[in-house]
Order: C-alpha cells, then sequence, then structure tokens
C-alpha cells in the first residue's frame, strides 16, 4: 500500500485528458503530499538545499535578516538555520497559501524542540510581493520567482536587492526554458525520464505538465542573470545546473 504522504495527485483525476486539466494550485492536498512531490520532480532539489546550509554558514552576518521567499513547509528556512553561525540574526520565512504556512509552522516547532537554541523562525502567511524587506544579510528563492507573474519578476528582484545589505546573498532556483528549441524539447525529455524513473507515469506526468501550463512560467537563464544585474547585483553565476533546473548566486 502506498503512503498517505507520496505524490499521487494526478492518478487521482478520474478520466480527464491532459486538457481538462485544472491548473496547478498550492492547496491541502498538494502541502499534503509536498516534500515527496519536491523531492520526486525537482531534479537538484536536494543539492539546493545543502547549498542554503552551507551558504547561510558563510553569508549570515550578526544580527541580521534572512528571507525564505515562498517558503513552503520550511526547508530552505531550516536549511538555513542549521547552518548559520552568526549571532541575533531573524529568519522570516513567507508563503501566501495557508496550507503550506500551517504545516510549517507545524514542522518549525518540531525543529525548535530539537534546536532549541537556533535563529528564530518567523512564518508569514502573505504575497512576497508585500514583503518588507530590510536588513538582510540572505535571501533565498527557492523555485518561488518561477510562480509570479512576469511583469512582478524585475521589482521583486529589486526589492530584494534594496532590502539586502552590500556582500548579501540571494540563492534563486529555478525552472528554466533553452532558448534552442531543440535542446529544450532534448531537456524536458530527459526530465520526464528522470520522473519515470522516480516512479511517476506518462500519465501523471502529462497531466502535472498540463496542470503547470500559464502557472509556472519558465525564463532563460539569461533572462535571470540579466535581471539580477540590471537591478545591481555585482556577480551572478550559476553554481548548479541539472537538465532545465537552475539554482543561482548572487551578490550585492
Ligand atoms: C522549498 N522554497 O522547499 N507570495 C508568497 N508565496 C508564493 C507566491 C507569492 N506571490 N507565489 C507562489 N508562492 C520551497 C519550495 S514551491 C516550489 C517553493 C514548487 C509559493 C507557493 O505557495 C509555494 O509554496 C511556493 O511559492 C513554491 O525550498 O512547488 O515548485
Amino acid at each position: 500500500m502506498r503512503e498517505m504522504s507520496e505524490d499521487r495527485i494526478y492518478t487521482a483525476r478520474g478520466e480527464g485528458e491532459p486538457g481538462e486539466i485544472e491548473p496547478f494550485r498550492f492547496n491541502d492536498e498538494v502541502a499534503a503530499v509536498f516534500p515527496d512531490m519536491l523531492r520526486r520532480s525537482i531534479p537538484g532539489y536536494a543539492a539546493s538545499l545543502e547549498a542554503i546550509g552551507s551558504l547561510a554558514a558563510r553569508y549570515v552576518r550578526s544580527g541580521s535578516n534572512c528571507y525564505d521567499l515562498g517558503c513552503s513547509l520550511g526547508a530552505a528556512s531550516l536549511a538555513m538555520r542549521q547552518g548559520i553561525r552568526a549571532e541575533g540574526c531573524r529568519i522570516v520565512a513567507i508563503d501566501n497559501a495557508p496550507a503550506m504556512v500551517g504545516r510549517c509552522r507545524n514542522i518549525v516547532r518540531e525543529e525548535y524542540l530539537r534546536d532549541p537554541k537556533g535563529t528564530p523562525v518567523d512564518i508569514v502567511e502573505g504575497d512576497i510581493l508585500d514583503a518588507e524587506l530590510s536588513n538582510a544579510s540572505m535571501v533565498v528563492l527557492n523555485y518561488t520567482l518561477q510562480f509570479l507573474p512576469l511583469a512582478e519578476r524585475e521589482t521583486m528582484i529589486r526589492r530584494i536587492f534594496e532590502g539586502l545589505n552590500d556582500g548579501g546573498l540571494l540563492v534563486l532556483s529555478e525552472k528554466v526554458v533553452d532558448p534552442d528549441p531543440a535542446m529544450e524539447s532534448l531537456l524536458v525529455d530527459l526530465h520526464h525520464e528522470h520522473k519515470r524513473r522516480n516512479d511517476y507515469s506518462a500519465l501523471e506526468i502529462s497531466r502535472k505538465r498540463a496542470a503547470l501550463e500559464n502557472v509556472l512560467i519558465p525564463e532563460t537563464v539569461h533572462e535571470h542573470r540579466d535581471r539580477l544585474l540590471r537591478a545591481g547585483f555585482s556577480s551572478a553565476a550559476v553554481w548548479l545546473r541539472y537538465f532545465n533546473f537552475v539554482s543561482i548566486i548572487a551578490i550585492r
């Protein structure tokens, strides 16, 4: 029997053809299987969290704020918390999906019991576009910017830049699209094969793809880099790429 927390969402949708699938939402059904969903769907997800911990140890300064924008269940916040060596910091974890925020609070509470002395995490239910960011030494957008409307992304990155202290770090992980259609088709194919190896059926893969259409809007690595540099970041580099999934670090 399958465990309750296993992602089988797109097997359970009756007879629906991919064309009839409802747009993907961060609801209760998704939040309940979320760790399994990301682990099986995003190549490099575990590596992104590991690096966030290492980067927190290097970049988080005493008395500063760290932001986890689109925190979901708080995985990146906890990675930062485990990495931070500096004193007197605060992690602010923000998400606008109530189903995520409720579960995130429980997970963080458990982590407090395990490690009571670590950096406090404030969990906020709200839109990251309205977040006030200040005195930050580290900001994480781990697979979140891709869900913002294209027109809002420039403002978001500029606000992050303004909220960061000099020398502060942004980790931006995203699904991307390749400008070369042949390469894009190969990378999508390799990703789908990866999902099949992780026990998703071809039907689940095509239904999920249909559900994410117009919800997750990927851009090219070039567009991300250019936007970061336009906002004022002094350097930006891809540190991880696995098929169409990248993680970029940018330093103010
Ligand atoms: C992780 N970072 O595990 N305001 C706030 N939250 C938002 C907004 C918004 N405007 N738009 C989307 N979200 C996490 C994984 S998941 C990635 C991040 C994925 C939230 C949304 O509710 C969801 O929880 C998260 O961004 C994206 O490291 O599902 O592929």
